[in-house]
């Protein structure tokens, strides 16, 4: 059943939204949550000695096979998962492992490469994985590298609109890719602005803001973005709304500059897109509360089949202020994720199906999960954090790593030879804040970027 719920339904409190289930307050206090905080840090500990056994200072691990693959670049090696785990190895006080890590970033990172990078992908990565580990570590040549990646980055967003190009190449700075979508124009700011504020420097700021305000100023009518965008003419090319890819980490983003630099611009931008959000795109199907696609225009639906990545959005919603809807919606995903043991990659909210049955090692559910908790504290979101995590490692656990599966739904699942990067900085870093209570963190203010990097809230000791 798909029924379209009003917006003032869903945030006056009218509606009856499913209730956090008793079970899991109950199981909660008698879950010893510093034992399970030591058994991820335990498992990032050996994660890492494969990673440095098997595929030292390569971008990914295969770890399957104990091979490796490369990723931004196609053929040549960056670190990038040395990189995106170097916070993560600091907030457990993996210290020795942090050491290496830098000293191989020292001796052996070089972007000055003949080859083509996705701008999103390395900045929210490459950049944001340098930046938190120079909050970590104050580190100078952290520093220096992030600024070199930044000056680098920087000639993609030289367009007639100041939505940026797709890809450029970071020796040359040649640019491509005018087919573009909301996250790959507006997941900038927090990492552009942090090295704007760290240098003195306002050129990335500036580039990341006025590509947020160019997308921005394009919304429909009725408060909407497409979800496909020609960067140089600022031609809609798609018609669908949706809050997973490849919009997801646009909103993040505007309510993430208003958090993270107090910008009312980036706040009032949030709150007209996300009235919007609510309005046309909250349905409820059956028990649940679920977004829809929809056209961007008229407002009319689309589709009832979600992407996993769009799991974050209840994290997202309660920090900008309406935690009933936000929870609802991630209770949704947590069902999904009880009923199959881990998410697929698409699930149709209507047919229950899971039409995208593999599972990218995705760290959204534990993100809203994180992100709730830091707000209430309710049990609940720890016990579906651990969920995640004991899923995860009893399913996606291989010989010299954690995997992707190929296809969840037959047992044993079968899993895939990739671990992506951002499961270095990503799940390990929630579970872990999630669990430990580590004095390292601060609970109480704090910023962690779409791919998990804390560019704010480290405790140095
Ligand atoms: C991460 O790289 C980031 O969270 C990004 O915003 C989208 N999702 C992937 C992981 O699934």
């Amino acid at each position: 059943m798909d029924s379209r719920i009003g917006r003032r339904g869903l945030l006056g409190g009218g509606l009856t939204l499913a209730a956090a289930p008793a079970f899991a307050q109950e199981g909660a206090s008698a879950v010893d949550w510093h034992a399970l905080a030591a058994d991820v840090r335990a498992e990032m500990r050996w994660a890492w000695a494969n990673y440095r056994a098997h595929a030292w200072g390569r971008d990914q691990i295969l770890p399957i096979s104990g091979g490796y693959e490369s990723f931004p670049l196609k053929t040549h090696h960056l670190g990038l998962s040395l990189i995106e785990a170097m916070d993560t190895l600091w907030v457990m006080g993996l210290d020795a492992e942090f050491a290496e890590a830098q000293r191989w970033v020292r001796a052996h990172l070089s972007f000055d490469v003949d080859g083509e990078v996705s701008v999103f992908e390395t900045a929210i990565r490459l950049l944001g994985g340098l930046l938190s580990a120079h909050h970590a570590s104050g580190d100078p040549m952290l520093l220096a590298h992030a600024r070199d990646l930044g000056n680098r980055l920087l000639p993609a967003f030289a367009t007639p609109t100041g939505m940026p190009h797709r890809f450029v190449n970071l020796r040359t700075g040649a640019t491509r890719g005018t087919q573009t979508n909301p996250a790959e124009i507006g997941t900038y700011l927090p990492e552009f602005g942090t090295l704007s504020r760290l240098t003195g420097d306002p050129r990335y700021h500036h580039a990341a803001k006025r590509a947020q305000v160019a997308l921005f100023a394009r919304r429909s009518t009725i408060g909407l973005l497409a979800d496909g965008i020609d960067s140089d003419t600022g031609i809609w090319l798609t018609r669908r709304a949706t809050v997973g890819p490849p919009s997801d980490s646009y909103y993040e983003y505007l309510w993430d500059g208003w958090q993270l630099f107090g910008d009312r611009d980036c706040k009032a931008m949030y709150d007209v897109c996300t009235a919007a959000i609510v309005k046309y795109q909250a349905v409820r199907a059956g028990p649940h509360t679920w977004f829809g696609d929809v056209d961007f225009e008229t407002g009319g639906p689309l589709s009832a089949q979600q992407d996993e990545l769009a799991a974050f959005y209840g994290g997202l919603l309660a920090q900008g202020g309406a935690p009933a809807l936000a929870a609802a919606y991630t209770r949704a995903w947590a069902a999904v994720q009880d009923r199959f043991g881990i998410l697929p990659e698409g699930y149709d909210y209507l047919t229950g199906e899971a039409f995208a049955p593999t599972n990218a090692l995705r760290p959204e559910l534990a993100d809203a999960a994180f992100n709730h908790w830091l707000l209430d504290r309710a049990p609940e979101w720890r016990m579906i954090g651990r969920t995640h995590y004991l899923n995860m490692k009893r399913f996606n656990r291989a010989r010299f790593g954690y995997a992707q599966i190929e296809d969840m739904r037959v047992q044993p699942m079968v899993q895939s030879d990739h671990c992506p990067g951002y499961w270095w900085s990503e799940q390990m870093k929630y579970y872990y804040l999630l669990f430990s209570d580590t004095p390292r963190f601060d609970y109480a203010r704090n910023y962690l970027s779409t791919e998990g990097n804390v560019l704010l809230g480290l405790r140095r000791a």
